[in-house]
């Protein structure tokens, strides 16, 4: 049975930025698993409601509904124990599982200040009503405001990275040699940027520049060759 994974979309349903939605695409592909993908916007509640909350990532294998990137992992990693690991430690992965919480809590709202403004131009209007009015709500403040001293936020940023930075000096992979989960739930936040943002977030000459160009490689390319959203490219071809 085909598998199906509902991912956020932009105003071009070709760009899929969500952090989350990423790490699940780097997954699957790792397991070699094709999905059918089924772009969702902000507002389209309706669409997902059938797997009980309101979030993105949503997988649906067959019978079964999987919300939340960890879980879809989880749930990847019991239903496919033939194909390629995405853990290389047993359940409940507790390594794998500080990533990707330091991820969500260190990472996320890091880069956020850095590309709130730029999220939020890629959207449909509909869409950027309610993640103005959501995210404005959430910080108590405007969108441009959260994104004003973009340069100590991007400093910021930097240092929350110096622990993934330490590791990367001594191998190629967070997980070790080779790529796995561990890996994808960070790169999931570079692919958020990537996608939606043309502000440089790394120093070429940082390890965590050169394992990005490592991920961006994996699987054939995915997730270099994916579709960026039109400002993006515009600035590339101006700079
Ligand atoms: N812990 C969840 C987080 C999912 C999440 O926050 N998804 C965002 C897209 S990146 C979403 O669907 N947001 C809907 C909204 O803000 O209304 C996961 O890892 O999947």
């Amino acid at each position: 049975m085909a598998l199906i994974l509902y991912e956020l979309a932009a105003a071009d349903p070709a760009v899929r930025f969500s952090p989350h939605c990423w790490k699940t695409r780097m997954a699957l592909a790792h397991k070699g698993l094709n999905a059918e993908r089924q772009p969702w916007c902000f507002t389209e509640t309706e669409m997902i409601a059938f797997s009980g909350q309101a979030k993105v990532p949503v997988l649906v294998d067959g019978d079964e509904v999987v919300h939340d990137s960890w879980r879809i992992a989880e749930y990847l990693e019991r239903q496919y124990p033939d194909k390629p690991a995405l853990f290389t430690e047993k359940p409940p992965m507790p390594l794998a599982g500080f990533v990707n919480a330091w991820a969500d809590k260190v990472l996320v709202p890091a880069i956020a200040r850095i590309i709130m403004v730029d999220v939020h131009a890629c959207l449909r209007p509909v869409d950027q009503a309610y993640f103005r009015a959501s995210r404005e709500q959430m910080y108590g403040k405007q969108l441009e405001a959260v994104v004003s001293d973009r340069d100590s936020h991007i400093r910021n940023l930097g240092k929350a990275l110096t622990p993934l930075r330490h590791i990367l000096q001594s191998r190629d992979f967070l997980d070790g040699a080779a790529p796995a989960y561990a890996d994808y739930c960070v790169f999931g936040m570079f692919m958020w940027a990537r996608c939606v943002s043309a502000i440089p977030l790394l120093e070429p000459d940082d390890p965590v520049h050169a394992w990005r160009e490592r991920l961006l490689d994996l699987h054939d390319g995915l997730a270099r060759s994916a579709p960026v959203a039109t400002a993006v490219i515009a600035a590339v071809v101006t700079d």
